[in-house]
């Protein structure tokens, strides 16, 4: 992709009225624009990074065995007045009449909808356990949305439902998302610690928010500083060892601040690894039991011939937040570089050929390089403008493709001026390089 060809609007200065660096980063750089307070499109650079987060989110749900299926945004208030939670929900939640005058509602969770499709059509307690995700526009009307993406009205969010017919079935349900859950934000290249946490409206009493540290996050919270050593080692599917891995992580005292307890932190964490700070709610996950099924009449046959109602839980990532949170973690504000992972990065390298009007073949250069890459799948983007060579490095370290290859007029032979964002440049022939990206991008 040429640049000059792109719709990528870079800004020459930072917007003043983003307050926090990935809202920065997202709006110099022409990722989203907002339309209106708190709702916002997604521009081709900052799409690209959604949907390969999205997309790294959805293997990681089929891992688990859990079946996608895609529900609606809009839901009718029938359901919400089954559960009990239409007046509940309170003033969050975008509420709709159609021209029949019926009450709908952009739905802010689905966990009445997906009640509402299991109960029709799953009868016996042999399709059981199930676990459906869809990955779907949300609503809700915040009362203060900030920060670009972070807490916005319309957002992109990944909601997984599990029904199982025992507590213990439904305990390992929790924990294949938990698992999973591992393994997404390690993927994304990021450092998400569980931590136990209150439930709010989606109710329940067991649950856990995945939070990476963040300065600027929204979440207080309290914990022991040798969570973060803890690797998120890759476990069997199966209840023994899903349970050891979570026991393994609730060893160590990690709350968010509703569930903090002065006493107990500090007599379950010695001084020294006290930490107090703040950070960023990628994903939540929830265990309810019969909250949703109970009212709702959603039952299965059991063996003897009895029925029960059926244990649910529901598991959220936020697919739009994690691309803030993403440049959260990675970009150095102070030198104005962003240096995306491979695995969500919107290319995977960027050319910078020095081109002057009388003398073209820098470009050449650089389309014949693209041809090669393109072979290999990888994808390149090249600044094929006539700017001065710092201006289109500044360029590139923003849109943060992880490496780069520049082409001066001294470029000659075979071998190239590789970098890695943040790394010295190297002398390198094209294969290497090759070599270098593919390997990079087989270990996502
Ligand atoms: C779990 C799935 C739920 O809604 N029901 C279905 C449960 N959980 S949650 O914690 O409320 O949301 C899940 C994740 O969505 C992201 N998120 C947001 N992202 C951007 N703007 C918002 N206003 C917003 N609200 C929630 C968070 O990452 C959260 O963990």
């Amino acid at each position: 992709m040429y640049i000059s060809k792109s719709f990528i609007p870079i800004l020459k200065n930072n917007p003043s009225e983003a307050k926090i660096k990935s809202h920065q980063l997202m709006l110099r750089v022409g990722m989203i624009k907002q339309s209106s307070a708190g709702i916002y499109s997604w521009l081709p650079l900052g799409f690209k990074v959604m949907k390969k987060i999205e997309q790294i989110v959805r293997e990681e749900q089929n891992k688990i065995g859990a079946q996608e299926i895609l529900m609606p945004t809009i839901q009718s208030s029938e359901i919400w007045k089954e559960s009990g939670r239409y007046e509940d929900y309170g003033e969050e939640m975008l509420r709709i009449k159609d021209r029949q005058n019926r009450e709908m509602l952009y739905g802010p969770t689905n966990e009445e909808l997906v009640t509402d499709i299991f109960r029709s059509s799953i009868k016996s307690y042999k399709s059981l356990p199930q676990l459906l995700y869809h990955i779907q526009w949300k609503f809700r009307d915040e009362i203060r949305p900030r920060f670009g993406i972070m807490r916005c009205r319309e957002f992109f969010m990944k909601d997984a439902y599990s029904f199982d017919i025992t507590d213990e079935d439904a305990n390992f349900s929790y924990n294949k998302f938990f698992l999973s859950y591992l393994r997404t934000f390690k993927r994304l290249d990021l450092k998400a610690i569980p931590m136990a946490a209150d439930t709010g409206p989606i109710g329940g009493n067991l649950s856990h928010e995945f939070i990476i540290l963040a300065e600027t996050g929204e979440s207080k919270i309290y914990t022991d500083k040798r969570i973060f050593e803890l690797e998120s080692e890759d476990t069997k599917l199966e209840k023994e060892s899903l349970e050891k891995l979570r026991k393994k992580f609730e060893e160590f005292y990690s709350v968010t601040d509703d569930k903090f307890n002065k006493d107990e932190f500090e007599e379950k964490v010695s001084e020294k690894n006290r930490l107090k700070t703040k950070g960023i709610e990628v994903g939540h996950i929830f265990y309810f039991g019969d909250k949703y099924s109970k009212p709702m009449n959603a039952s299965v046959d059991l063996p003897g011939g009895k029925k029960d109602f059926v244990k649910m839980g529901s598991y959220g990532i936020g697919v739009s937040r994690l691309v803030g949170a993403i440049i959260e973690a990675k970009y150095d504000e102070k030198n104005e570089v962003m240096k995306w992972p491979i695995s969500v990065a919107p290319y995977d390298i960027a050319i910078i050929p020095m081109i002057n009007k009388n003398d073209t073949s820098t470009l050449d250069k650089a389309n014949l390089i693209d041809i090669e890459l393109k072979k290999n799948n990888i994808d390149a983007i090249i600044d094929d403008t006539e700017e001065n060579f710092s201006s289109k490095v500044k360029k590139m370290n923003l849109i943060g493709a992880p490496f780069q290859i520049i082409i001066g007029k001294k470029t000659e032979g075979d071998l190239l001026e590789f970098k890695e964002i943040n790394k010295e440049p190297q002398k390198i022939d094209l294969a290497k390089i090759i070599k270098i990206l593919k390997e990079q991008k087989a270990k996502i």
